[in-house]
């Protein structure tokens, strides 16, 4: 009898705050000052062309192109630009990704060859790439193709720790083979997929070779470039400043960031699926030569090179009055240090100490940390808000008492929303809790 099984939330609001490893002595005592908040901007540590036949100059170059190709021995996102950060004279380093609130993070870069390109200002879904035979296709209805930022992974052993300029693009040899580089760079552009996984999107609107067989997929990007120096529509003058302002609304995005932040090393990937020859599938290549853009290295003499401006608020973990609530959260949401960790200032029933470890706003009661149950029959699904920087584990019990770890699937399957999924037995009842932790 379906209709008959109950199932009961419980929220498992986890008090276990880094604090008490702190005072056990294991986190040195910071300062006291008030100085919370951060702001730079910066040129890239190192910045690189990534492309197959760069042959060791992808470090050095004045220029770096972006550019797709549709031959099916290439990723079809060919040329990418990486730029990457060193941030410890930013913003201290080490802290947990959840204590880095970013409210700007602005990438500028300027054009270094004139009217090579239209000026697209809007994402173009993966369908206007595809063939035009193709089901899924669609038509490309403004002119141009959109420059973007991604995340950037990594793989052949690299890191973003360890990657620099003189890093290898991939493997060695191969450039005869048909795997030239189709989905074997060592950094690559990555956007987060539904589990949360950050996943190569060189090849999301899809690669007819065997060695890249994923299905095509939709990669929005973390920010489109903006000029005011072209119509939309219009050819891009040389010198032309793009800026990127990263989605910072989306908490994946963020948790990226902040991880960069407690690392010490930010990485990012400008790409353009701009074709880099006439006839590209579904495109809108003008001329015969192709249409893409050409940007400013930091080896670049005549303009400049890529600028990140970043700011935002650092949360340290001094708490001066013993509240259980660093002074720099007290300050960033209260203005001084008169809260209480017992407190629940917005009355959502979320204690402030619980806000603050939940990432969530305790002057609001919109924002807060709940579970909503529901799902299909022989299915429970759990639904919350997440927040930049967490780890959420789902336990279950039958009786309060003893918990275990419950055997299911967590997803962001929308902007903010962790959904946790389960298949059930027939005829039990369980009890279900979500503890959130922040990520060291
Ligand atoms: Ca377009
Ligand atoms: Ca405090
Ligand atoms: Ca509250
Ligand atoms: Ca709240």
């Amino acid at each position: 009898m379906l209709g008959l099984r109950r199932f009961v939330g419980w929220i498992w609001r986890e008090c276990r705050l880094p604090f008490s490893l702190w005072a056990l002595g294991l986190w040195s005592v910071g300062s006291s000052a008030t100085a919370q908040e951060f702001q730079t901007a910066s040129s890239p540590t190192f910045d690189k062309w990534m492309y197959p036949f760069e042959f060791g100059t992808g470090g050095t170059r004045p220029v770096a192109p972006t550019f797709a190709s549709f031959d099916p021995r290439f990723d079809t996102r060919d040329a990418q630009f990486l730029m990457g950060w060193k941030t410890e004279s930013w913003v201290q380093v080490g802290l947990p990704a959840s204590r880095y609130i970013l409210s700007k993070v602005r990438l500028s870069v300027s054009v270094s060859a004139d009217q090579t390109f239209i000026y697209d200002p809007t994402f173009d879904s993966y369908r206007t790439y595809l063939e035009t035979n193709e089901i899924a296709w669609t038509r490309d209805e403004d002119g141009g193709r959109p420059v973007e930022i991604f995340g950037t992974g990594f793989r052949n052993g690299l890191t973003a720790e360890i990657y620099a300029s003189e890093s290898p693009y991939g493997p060695v040899g191969g450039f005869t083979s048909d795997t030239i580089s189709v989905g074997t760079r060592n950094a690559f552009a990555a956007v987060y997929d539904t589990q949360g996984s950050l996943i190569d999107t060189s090849n999301h609107v899809g690669q007819r070779n065997a060695n890249w067989t994923n299905a095509p997929f939709e990669a929005v990007p973390w920010a489109v470039g903006l000029t005011g120096q072209a119509t939309p529509g219009a050819l891009v003058p040389v010198n032309s400043i793009f800026t990127f302002d990263l989605d910072l609304s989306d908490p994946l995005i963020a948790g990226y960031l902040g991880r960069a932040l407690s690392a010490g090393t930010l990485d990012l990937v400008l790409s353009s699926l701009s074709p880099a020859q006439q006839v590209t599938p579904g495109g809108t290549g003008f001329g015969g030569l192709g249409s893409y853009p050409q940007w400013s290295t930091r080896e670049n003499l005549l303009f400049n090179g890529p600028l990140l401006e970043v700011e935002g608020t650092v949360i340290r973990d001094t708490d001066s009055d013993a509240d259980g609530l660093p002074d720099d959260w007290e300050r960033l949401f209260f203005g001084d240090l008169s809260a209480a960790g017992t407190g629940d200032a917005d009355g959502d029933g979320l204690l402030n100490q619980e806000e603050f470890i939940a990432g969530t706003d305790p002057r609001s009661v919109k924002s807060a940390f709940r579970l909503t149950l529901g799902g299909p029959p022989l299915q429970t699904e759990l639904s919350f808000q997440f927040a930049p920087g967490r780890r959420y584990v789902v336990e279950q019990s039958e009786d309060l008492f003893r918990w275990i770890r419950a055997a299911g699937q967590l997803s962001y399957p929308s902007r903010g929303v962790g959904l946790w999924k389960a298949d059930v037995q027939p005829a039990s009842s369980l009890f279900y809790r979500v503890r959130v932790d922040e990520i060291r």
